[in-house]
């Protein structure tokens, strides 16, 4: 069973203004579907077909360019869109900001840090938030389509939340203006959805 590329929870100008149609469209529908198709095409007759993407990538030989750029894009993508669904979008409650106050001091202190990393990933990449087993989180970033459950990649535990700052994921609405797209971000992101994957995973 071949990976497919997930539908949207919600239309291509839900995340308006902040951001746009034309971005997402192209997003989901080119990008994210090249790195599917792509996937597809690169464990096509291996043992890999048929795993699921997240035992694909946590024991991915990451010597194989082609499964660790269109895997890591695949993952990546599909947990970018979830994240940002407008729909009943929550506000950080619960055991997650208890575990975001402990780490980092406050919900501001937690998007300063985060933007920090996504700010300073030099050319193409993702910043993270992870959970580790009991619950400890960590802020990091990866180059290209790295992802923290691939093996030695410096960042550790499962992602819950990432922001893509390859510069096709803003450059049509803010140009080269990297850091109003991250804070455009975090009037975005679901809570609801971030809480789940960390009491799923911590
Ligand atoms: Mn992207």
């Amino acid at each position: 069973m071949a990976f497919e590329l997930p539908k949207l929870g919600y239309n291509y100008d839900a995340l308006e203004p902040h951001i746009d149609a034309r971005t997402m469209e192209i997003h989901h529908s080119k990008h994210h579907q090249g790195y599917t198709n792509n996937l597809n095409a690169a464990i096509a007759g291996t043992d890999l077909e048929g795993k699921s993407i997240e035992a694909i990538l946590e024991t991915l030989d990451m010597k194989n360019a082609a499964v660790r750029n269109n895997g890591g894009g695949f993952y990546n993508h599909t947990s970018f869109w979830e994240a940002m669904n407008p729909e009943e979008k929550g506000y950080l409650s619960g055991d997650l900001k208890d575990a975001i106050d402990a780490a980092f001091g406050s919900k501001d202190e937690f998007i300063s840090a985060f933007s920090k990393a996504a700010g300073t990933r030099f050319g193409s990449g993702w910043a993270w938030l992870c959970v580790h087993k009991g619950g400890k989180l960590e802020i990091c970033s990866t180059p290209n389509q790295d992802n923290p459950l691939m093996p030695d990649v410096g960042c550790g535990g499962a992602p819950i939340l990432g922001l893509d700052v390859w510069e096709h994921a803003y450059y049509l609405n803010y140009q080269n203006r990297r850091p109003d797209y991250i804070k455009a971000f975090f009037n975005v992101v679901n809570w609801n959805v971030i809480e789940k994957r960390y009491e799923a995973l911590k």
